[in-house]
């Protein structure tokens, strides 16, 4: 069997820039394609968010309503008990939901009563046989060992953008404190949800960045979801135009494109989105969606909306993974023929592209979102 965590037919920054340019339709269907070798495309993942410790953030995220310095509707409070997050986690198992991801508003995990509680909760919510993930803030790998030790299968840190843009939107932390959590994570043997949000002005250079953030690491996150920015009252960023729902089709296929055994996950941001564009979504290898009215702290879609869209797009929601499992890989052969079919399809489109040029036809340019 062979692994291709990272497709081998993209390296380069500029590679990867001329991918997610490429014509719409040229794109989606290179991701549908690699997405069917590698995933059920029929199979798409609820997820549910639930906000264990909303607001009071100490941190400075120029996209978060949580964040204490802002001026938003979010009202702080402290924990959830255990006994609520069983029943709020029976309810979204109920709805079709195979996973819960609990978050807390902090900045880093400390070994304290509250963290007690979190451990406790990791547990209960894996006895019900959901896939447990966690998104807690900054952690030392002690830490995540105890969240390994309690059942806790992924662990959601994301880099947002890339390092260049990073501190335009966040100056109380690093970049690099990130990558160590993740780091942290991997050694407790934690799977690793990493990724980003489109649509906080940063240009197409910085989407790319943050997928290059992922190629460099020596095992890819098992899921990466995209967001779209909730422009949020009160942040920073309240005043952000949305985000063209072509970039997020661009942002989820050229994520599926580039790891091809990743869950790209059609993240925060699709009460903007119709179904039409979500159904693109799905076919550009999207394979997981948060479900639920609600995000964290802002709305989505209520569950009997994205059923009706399941059952309109034949789509069934997927079951958790096994302890250990993984998308499942093919031989070297499919891959060899697939690379082979994918240079004459290369060659022929060029081809047509020049052909097109010369009668006056100019091809997208990248577009940076002001
Ligand atoms: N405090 C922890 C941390 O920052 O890692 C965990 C919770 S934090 C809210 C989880 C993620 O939600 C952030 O990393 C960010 O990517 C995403 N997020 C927060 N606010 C958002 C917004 N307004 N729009 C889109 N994504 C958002
Ligand atoms: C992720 O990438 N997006 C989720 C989850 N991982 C933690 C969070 C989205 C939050 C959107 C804003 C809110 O609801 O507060
Ligand atoms: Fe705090 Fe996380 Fe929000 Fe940043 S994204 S302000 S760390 S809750």
């Amino acid at each position: 069997m062979t692994n291709m965590k990272i497709n081998p037919t993209y390296s380069t920054k500029e590679q990867l820039i001329e991918l997610y340019n490429k014509p719409l339709l040229e794109l989606v269907f290179e991701a549908a394609s690699i997405h069917r070798q590698y995933h059920n495309p029929r199979e798409v993942q609820m997820s549910s968010l639930l906000s264990i410790k909303t607001g009071g953030c100490p941190e400075d995220c120029g996209y978060c309503p949580q964040a204490a310095r802002y001026s938003t509707d979010v009202e702080a409070h402290k924990i959830l008990s255990v006994d609520s997050v069983v029943e709020q986690a029976n309810n979204a198992k109920a709805n079709g939901s195979s996973r819960l991801c609990m978050g807390a508003a902090w900045r880093e995990v400390r070994d304290n009563r509250d963290f007690d509680t979190v451990i406790e909760m990791v547990q209960a919510v894996n006895n019900m046989g959901m896939e447990v993930c966690a998104t807690l803030g900054m952690m030392s790998e002690d830490q995540a060992k105890r969240l390994k030790n309690a059942g806790l299968f992924a662990y959601n840190h994301n880099l947002d953008s890339s390092k260049e843009f990073y501190g335009d939107i966040i100056s109380t932390r690093e970049y690099d404190e990130r990558l160590e959590t993740i780091e942290n994570a991997r050694k407790a043997g934690l799977t690793v949800c990493s990724g980003g949000i489109i649509g906080m002005g940063e240009a197409v250079e910085d989407r790319i960045g943050l997928l290059m953030s992922y190629m460099a690491m020596e095992t890819p996150p098992e899921s990466i979801p995209i967001n779209a920015l909730v422009a949020v009252e009160g942040t920073p960023l309240e005043d952000q135009k949305p985000i063209e729902q072509w970039e997020m089709i661009r942002m989820v296929a050229t994520s599926r494109i580039v790891f091809p055994q990743s869950v790209i996950r059609l993240s925060a941001g699709r009460t903007k989105m119709n179904m039409e564009a979500q159904a693109m979504c799905f076919l550009a290898g999207a394979g997981s969606i948060f479900a639920g009215d609600k995000l964290l702290t802002t709305p989505n879609p209520e569950f009997n909306e994205d059923k009706e869209m399941f059952e309109i797009l034949g789509l069934i929601p997927k079951a958790p993974f096994k302890e250990g499992e993984q998308p499942i890989s093919y031989p070297d052969e499919k891959i060899e023929a697939r690379k082979a079919a994918e240079a004459q399809r290369k060659e022929e489109l060029e081809k047509a592209s020049r052909e097109a040029r010369s009668n006056g036809f100019e091809p997208r340019k990248i577009i940076v979102n002001s």
